[in-house]
């Protein structure tokens, strides 16, 4: 059916046995579904809302446990498209009740008008796909059935509640309780014994309320979570003070941030820090009471590294210890099983010192799990408590529940998103399905959702699918539909960004692994607010990259393609420089670029403690050559690693790749010496040839002076650097020594010619560009001399050279000449292993703590040094408390 003829129908009415026709339905009068609403009609669409409950609110409406509230400070959590509505409502705390976040949906609804296209009381029992009107057709339970162009699901990620799991629920002849589905008139536990299944945020906020009522309360604890003080009262006066000195301002640096709330990127590192420090910044969280501050203010490596995020738990440890005097209910309650933040901390109001109270009593089920629930109570391994009532506080089918599970959806071909589902959810952006046209999620898996400020991602969704459809309409297409090829993209770089944070080690609602039988995996997007937004917004601005859209008189557009192929954290490294608007290395001379160059080294991270750090002097080629030497901590003699850094034989010096230095010693224990070789334009070819091949034999006799075993040693280097370390092995094999018992090239210069496909496709954009290659080049070495071995050691012998282990990476124009080098090396008979590093660019391997993704390749760099070496392979040491093992994620 034309739009046209459906607009003029939409208002028919809605008896039984006529269908409603629409531009788009949603279902859900919540968050998201209320803006939807409004942002359609203002965009001249014709919409109705699909509500189940009686009335507006969402989870707001069925959450209305004892302290059901807020955790993310509500003066954040609010509507931000109209500065006056903005203006008109004021939270009167700083963790708003559930019954104040109701009374603000109700302001909000009247205000626009909304209830008058919400079909209350109302759900949806089917919704299939036509591909003939390319419509949905929604059946419904009550009234008519609804005709619509785009379905659009704002059925938020935790409303559908899990069902109790427990044998024996049916036979309890007291009264249960669902905290997400609590009576409207409120329960009054006065006198009674009760018990508590469930200690996430709904447990952690209602039980400290119903063991103050009730006769006796017991706690049936799996998981302990994390909590911290709400701290609760009025909007603090800094946060309300920032916020009122420019609103505007405020609430776009939350739409850029990584959480959806403003707070700066903390840059020092754990182990930057003294005690003291930490537990300054510590205490200071504590007291803020501010879930979004303890997770990303107290130090970088939080939420990227286990043994910095350990600290917070055993900080957190103390404080419990603190309060609760029962030393077994403590470590009972002190969580010890997943890194902090890798599942949501809970916001608490007395909830430790409860456990104080003569009338509470806590169970820990990791030690006599509950075996069933009987007439009279709870019979767990080890007893057999007595009860009136029981509530639930067990949660969610969270993400997928409500989209999946509510009713059948059916798409193309008559697939049902609950089959291509079966392996776990697939979405482009979390906001569509291949396969299903027009079909939208707000805040759907994939979609940075429940890891965020739900205000401002729910806002964004709402805002780009709806101005998606209104350019849909302008255009005269009347489909639109993400591609296979975009969605695998997707996944991909979702999984990508799920090994930089924590949230993958633990067993969480987020992962699905609170639902027995759901397919796990970690389903939020953990990219960060900002840059999903940016993400977005590229989709956009490259033409509507990885969706199909086709219309009755126009033809079929399709720019597939993936959206981020980069690394995120290279994504966002990539995006800072460029928006620093550097000035091109080539344009500054040699001795601007090498005073640049340090400059800019400054604001990285400093490397972390090795053993010791020495300096001296080697003899080099032509003279004496500065050496930074790395020890490892543990007692020697260790194996050396001779270290030839990178800046295309014009920049940088025995110190410029420290960190890497540092974070290399610490991974293989063994001594690296950096070394610093002599750099044109001042001396050309061969000099830095010559001094690598000087300065290793140097080291090689002089290894027991340096603490180290002695012959052979291994050499090592990045770019530039991995050419010398490449010539070196070569000349030491034609010299007569030393002996290399292994070489380590990372994105080396193997060539002279600029013409390989890498150098085409990645000439500009990723930092090392082809006409910086040029420069270094032309600084380095005249035409004549470019084919010697010495500078291009591709063209030399390749044969009976040492055992090698190549890195390069995709978007590097470095890459090729690197695989080629390698496969000349194995082509010759030498054993190469290669690392090919995926989504990163030349310096990502470089950029320890920046470039969290170069971790990965950093572990399997290190294992090789020690088999070249002769060591057996090294385990990373973890904390006792958190036994865990990083994934490696390069390569
Ligand atoms: P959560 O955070 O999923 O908490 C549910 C709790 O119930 C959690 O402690 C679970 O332990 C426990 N649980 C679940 N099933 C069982 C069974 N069968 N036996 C014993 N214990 C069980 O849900 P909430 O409603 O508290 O909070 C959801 C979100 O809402 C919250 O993060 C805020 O964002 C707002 P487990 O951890 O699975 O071992």
């Amino acid at each position: 059916m034309p739009d046209a003829a459906v607009a003029a129908r939409s208002s028919e009415t809605t008896d039984s046995g006529t269908t409603q026709q629409v531009d788009v339905a949603v279902v859900g009068a919540g968050f998201a579904g209320l803006y939807l609403l409004h942002r359609l009609r203002k965009a001249g669409f014709s919409a109705v809302v699909i509500e189940k409950a009686g009335d507006v609110g969402g989870t707001w409406y069925w959450n209305r446990y004892p302290g059901a509230r807020c955790d993310i400070q509500t003066m954040d959590y609010s509507y931000t498209f109209d500065p006056e509505l903005d203006r008109e409502w004021t939270w009167s705390e700083k963790y708003a009740t559930q019954p104040e976040i109701l009374r603000y949906f109700a302001f909000v609804a009247d205000r626009y008008d909304l209830r008058r296209d919400i079909r209350f009381g109302t759900g949806v029992k089917a919704a299939n796909w036509d591909d003939a009107s390319d419509r949905w057709l929604l059946t419904t339970d009550n009234g008519a059935n609804i005709s619509c162009r785009y379905y659009i699901m704002a059925t938020g990620c935790l409303s559908t509640p899990k069902p109790p799991e427990i044998d024996g629920v049916k036979d309890f002849k007291g009264a249960i309780y669902f905290t997400g589905r609590w009576p409207h008139e409120g329960v009054d536990f006065t006198g009674k014994r009760v018990a508590v299944i469930g200690t996430g945020s709904s447990g952690i906020q209602s039980i400290p309320l119903i063991a103050e009522q009730a006769a006796h309360l017991t706690v049936f604890q799996r998981t302990a979570s994390f909590a911290l003080p709400a701290q609760n009262g009025p909007s603090p006066d800094d946060r309300k003070t920032y916020f009122e000195a420019d609103r505007a301002a405020y609430r776009e640096q939350a739409r850029w941030s990584m959480a959806g709330v403003p707070y700066p990127q903390e840059t020092a590192v754990s182990w930057q820090l003294s005690d003291a420090e930490r537990r300054e910044r510590f205490e200071k969280a504590w007291a803020a009471g501010d879930l979004v501050h303890i997770l990303t203010q107290l130090w970088a490596d939080q939420g990227v590294d286990v043994d910095g995020n350990a600290l917070i738990g055993k900080l957190i440890h103390e404080k419990i210890r603190a309060v609760v005097k029962d030393p077994e209910t403590a470590a009972a309650l002190s969580p010890n099983d997943h890194p902090f933040g890798s599942k949501r901390p809970c916001l608490d109001t007395n909830y430790y010192t409860t456990y104080n109270r003569p009338n509470v009593t806590l169970v820990n089920l990791r030690q006599e799990p509950i075996k069933s629930i009987t007439a009279t109570g709870i019979v767990t391994d080890k007893r057999s408590v007595d009860v009136d009532a029981i509530v639930f506080a067990t949660g969610f089918d969270a993400m997928t529940g409500a989209i999946m599970a509510v009713h059948p959806i059916t798409g193309r071909d008559g697939k049902s998103l609950s089959s291509v589902w079966a392996n776990g959810p697939q979405s482009y952006l979390g906001l569509t399905v291949a396969g299903f046209p027009n079909l939208f999620m707000i805040t759907g898996p994939g979609s940075p959702s429940v890891l965020s400020n739900m205000a401002v991602s729910i806002e964004q969704h709402v805002e780009w699918v709806v101005d998606r459809l209104a350019a849909l309409r302008d255009a005269g297409y009347t489909t639109m539909e993400a591609t296979e090829t975009a969605q695998a993209g997707w996944a991909r770089h979702m999984a990508d960004c799920s090994t930089v944070t924590l949230h993958r080690l633990a067993n969480t609602w987020y992962t699905g692994a609170n639902v027995p039988g759901k397919v796990q995996g970690l389903m939020p997007y953990t990219g960060g607010v900002g840059p999903y937004r940016s993400i977005c917004n590229e989709i956009v601005s490259r033409g509507m990259l990885g969706f199909k859209m086709t219309g009755p008189n126009v033809a079929e557009q399709c720019n597939d393609g993936e959206v981020v192929r980069l690394q995120p954290d290279v994504r966002l490294v990539l995006g800072m420089l460029a928006e620093m608007n550097l000035p091109p290395f080539e344009s500054l001379g040699a001795q601007g670029a090498r005073d640049f160059l340090t400059e800019f080294n400054k604001g990285r991270p400093v490397g972390r403690p090795v053993g010791e750090v020495g300096t001296g002097m080697l003899q080099g080629a032509a003279g004496p050559l500065p050496y930074r030497l790395y020890r490892p901590a543990t007692p020697g003699p260790h194996p050396i690693v001779v270290y030839f850094h990178g800046g295309g034989w014009v920049l940088g010096d025995e110190q410029s790749d420290d960190p890497f230095c540092r974070d290399i010693c610490r991974r293989s224990g063994m001594i690296v010496v950096s070394v610093g070789y002599r750099h044109a334009p001042e001396h050309r070819f061969p000099a830095a040839a010559e001094d690598g091949y000087a300065a290793t034999g140097w080291i090689a006799e002089h290894a027991a002076e340096l603490g180290g075993t002695g012959e052979p040693v291994v050499v090592a280097g990045w770019s530039a650097g991995g050419n010398i370390a490449a010539v070196t092995c070569q000349l030491a094999r034609d010299r007569g020594g030393p002996e290399i018992a292994g070489q380590l090239l990372i994105c080396p210069v193997t060539d002279c010619t600029f013409d390989r496909p890498s150098y085409v496709d990645n000439a500009n954009g990723y930092f090392v560009t082809r006409g910086l290659m040029y420069w270094f080049w032309d600084i380095y070495c005249s035409p004549a001399d470019r084919t010697d071995p010495r500078a291009s050691p591709l063209r030399g012998n390749l044969a009976n050279l040492p055992p090698a282990f190549v890195a390069t990476c995709e978007f590097d124009p470095l890459r090729d000449e690197g695989i080629a080098y390698a496969e000349g090396l194995a082509a010759a008979g030498v054993p190469v292993e290669q690392l090919q590093a995926r989504g990163h660019f030349h310096s990502s391997l470089m950029m320890v703590d920046v470039v969290i993704t170069g971790v990965g390749g950093r572990v399997k760099m290190a294992e090789a040094l020690r088999a070249f070496a002769g060591l057996p392979p090294k385990l990373e040491e973890r904390g006792a408390e958190t036994p865990i093992k990083i994934d490696a994620a390069a390569g």
